[in-house]
């Protein structure tokens, strides 16, 4: 078995004998979301009691309170939130009602998951509202099949610079639908040659059917815009956004593409930013350019997603007083208020750029008028990229629940993109995806719990990151207590550890440049990035407090205090917002440059630790799987050691302080 199903690989079930013979009712509702609900009922109960249900187009109750399990009833009626359900289980009856065919829809998968795991379905009563409007990935996949950033193989969206619709597409639907996914760009943000002819007739027809698929399992399609396409498909000589020319371009524009994909839910720009287009070439603003485009789809419902990943990238490393990580909030904190309603700016988790640890990204709190989205990324660019295991839902969980502040109550972040702070319905949280057509999906078969964590996280923000992490082992491996022990030790362990062995206190960057593995402690220092650690003989880390760049003042108090004060920050983030030298005493009575040491062993055992356990699961995981995650595990083992030699040697050389511990360093 490949795990080709991931997360929704139905197995039967031995010791769960709840059911008899299951009939499938699903009177007055029949649309293909419903349609798809059913037959995803239908798929699940076979392979777990081995037979098929009985399907029953009609609303009569043939239950006959045997006390198992007889029907299952899909009920359409008014009154829940758009996309919510109430699951209830009596007297052998379990009944999904919801307002909608997508809220019956998240029902059925989350019935399913509760069979998977073998729970008890009788007096059964949960209602579910998602948390977040917008629950989204964005796909960094090129035309020609690459994907930045991708680690789990090429595109399964294109190939040769065609649009690939096919069975695995179906698959993707409805894993994401299961997750509560309601919306996938599908393209590179950095959006050139073929992909800007996505909004020509060029490849309607494939989009069309890829958004009818995705439609049928709730799922919105969008695809990233180059910002310059009215020039680069040689029809303007110019993109001004206060243009009538230009804004012409784009009202016609639009109404080709949605004439043609009329499912389509919207665009994500990125603009102006590493290169790519914007409304800055032509003296106008991010507001400017996103309430052009937002005025184009306004017609068809379309939203504009535009992204605040915008900094100088061709820095000079000699600077001290320009900071990246205050690019974004000063590129848009001026235009708070501006943004037409169907226009979401999607913020990155931190200032920077994902890094294993960083503070959140001050614009969250600063602008108050404004549609937000959070990005993460559960591609793991800087933090392993799938071939280390690093779980990252306690690290969304952490941006969810930070407190900004910018008000007494409903402040944290979550509350932000929730809507709940702000009352929008226009905001929500999108991952960069970590997919690819590897069989598995994901090249590490543990980083599918990041996948399914994130959906599951956007859909139930309160869940925490050890149930979810528990929750998709039981369902993706089945039911065993050792099983669910050891890897729920890996996945909990996996972000501290990797943290500890390569990045310490919040410096970050210290990789290779360009693809981001492995340590290079000097690999961006003295180069155009903004990206630094100011490292020499006494210190290390970039003062970011009132005395440095400022950064820390962008926060509301108490925060912005605290991140300016060496002695109150935070020291997870201390290099991130101080230079501090090695001899600086750490509250745990460390000093900086012992903890480097420490951490870079101790993250090492804890990966030594993981080793170990995992050895023991042979035989209780698919035989593939077990393969393919012993390999990784041994890389992981020894590049762990390669990123606490070099990070010590290097930071013992600099500061000549020896280990107090007598360990080996280089
Ligand atoms: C898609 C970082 C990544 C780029 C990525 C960019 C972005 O710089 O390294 O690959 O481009 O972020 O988020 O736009």
């Amino acid at each position: 078995m490949g795990f080709e199903q991931a997360w929704l690989t139905y197995t039967k079930k031995t010791d769960y004998s709840d059911a008899g013979e299951i009939r499938i009712i699903y009177a007055d509702v029949k649309d293909e979301l419903v349609r798809n609900s059913v037959s995803e009922l239908q798929r699940a109960l076979k392979a777990f009691y081995g037979k098929e249900p009985i399907l029953q187009p009609d609303s009569e109750n043939k239950n006959n309170g045997s006390g198992k399990i007889e029907s299952i009833r899909l009920v359409l009626s008014e009154g829940r939130k758009a996309e919510g359900y109430l699951l209830t289980g009596k007297n052998g009856e379990i009944i999904i009602e919801a307002s909608d065919s997508k809220g019956i829809l998240y029902g059925v998968f989350d019935l399913i998951r509760r069979m998977q795991r073998e729970e008890p379905l009788e007096n059964l009563e949960v209602l579910k509202e998602p948390g977040m409007p917008l629950r989204m990935l964005n796909h960094w996949d090129n035309m020609d099949g690459s994907i930045e950033r991708g680690y789990s193989g090429e595109s399964f969206f294109f190939k040769n610079n065609e649009v690939l619709v096919d069975d695995r597409t179906v698959t993707y639907a409805r894993l994401m639908a299961s997750i509560g996914i309601n919306g996938v760009v599908i393209n590179n943000v950095n959006v050139k040659d073929s992909a800007t002819y996505l909004i020509t007739d060029r490849y309607s027809d494939k989009l069309k059917a890829m958004s009818e698929i995705f439609g049928g399992y709730g799922i919105k399609l969008f695809l990233s815009l180059n910002y310059a396409a009215p020039v680069e498909l040689g029809e303007l000589d110019g993109a001004d956004p206060l243009s009538e020319e230009v804004r012409r371009w784009w009202k016609d524009r639009m109404k080709i593409v949605f004439d043609a994909i009329p499912n389509l839910g919207g665009f994500l720009i990125k603009a102006d930013s590493e290169g790519r287009p914007g409304p800055f070439t032509y003296g106008r603003t991010h507001a400017d350019g996103a309430n052009m485009l937002a005025e184009a789809v306004r017609p068809y419902g379309g939203l504009i997603i535009w992204r605040c990943f915008v900094y100088n990238c061709r820095q000079d490393w000699r600077d001290r007083k320009t900071d990246r990580a205050r690019s974004g909030y000063d590129n848009f904190i001026g235009l708070d208020g501006q943004f037409h309603d169907n226009v979401i700016l999607q913020i990155k988790n931190g200032p920077m750029d994902f890094q294993v640890r960083e503070p959140v990204h001050p614009l969250f709190g600063a602008l108050m008028k404004t549609n937000q989205m959070l990005e993460v990324q559960a591609a793991q660019e800087y933090t392993g990229q799938q071939r280390h295991v690093c779980y990252l839902i306690p690290m969304f969980k952490e941006v969810l629940s930070f407190r900004t502040y910018m008000q007494k109550e409903m402040d944290t972040v979550g509350d932000i993109v929730s809507g709940k702070a702000f009352h929008q319905k226009n905001c929500g949280m999108a991952a960069v995806a970590n997919t690819g057509n590897d069989e598995n999906w994901t090249g590490h078969d543990l980083a599918a719990a990041n996948l399914y964590g994130f959906g599951r996280l956007a859909f139930e923000p309160e869940l925490s990151a050890e149930e979810i992490a528990g929750e998709w082992i039981r369902i993706t491996y089945g039911r065993d207590e050792q099983t669910e022990r050891t890897l729920l030790f890996i996945l909990m362990n996996s972000w501290p550890a990797y943290e500890k062995y390569t990045s310490p206190l919040g410096i970050g960057w210290m990789v290779n440049p360009g693809f981001h593995y492995g340590p290079n402690v000097d690999g961006y220092e003295y180069d155009r990035w903004g990206t630094y650690h100011r490292a020499d003989h006494l210190g290390i880390g970039v003062d970011r407090s009132h005395e440095g760049t400022g950064y820390a003042l962008l926060y509301h108090e108490p925060n912005a205090s605290a991140y300016d004060d060496k002695e109150k920050c935070p020291e997870e983030l201390l290099l991130f917002f101080h230079h501090i030298p090695y001899t600086w005493q750490l509250k745990t009575g460390k000093t900086v440059i012992q903890h480097i040491y420490d951490t870079h062993f101790e993250g090492v055992e804890i990966v030594d630790e993981m080793v170990s356990r995992f050895e023991k699961l042979h035989g209780k995981l698919p035989e593939k799987v077990y393969e393919r995650v012993t390999a990784r595990l041994a890389h992981q083992k020894e590049h762990s050691r390669e990123w606490r030699d070099q990070i010590n040697s290097y930071f013992y050389r600099k500061s000549g302080i020896p280990d107090e511990k007598g360990r080996k360093i280089y």
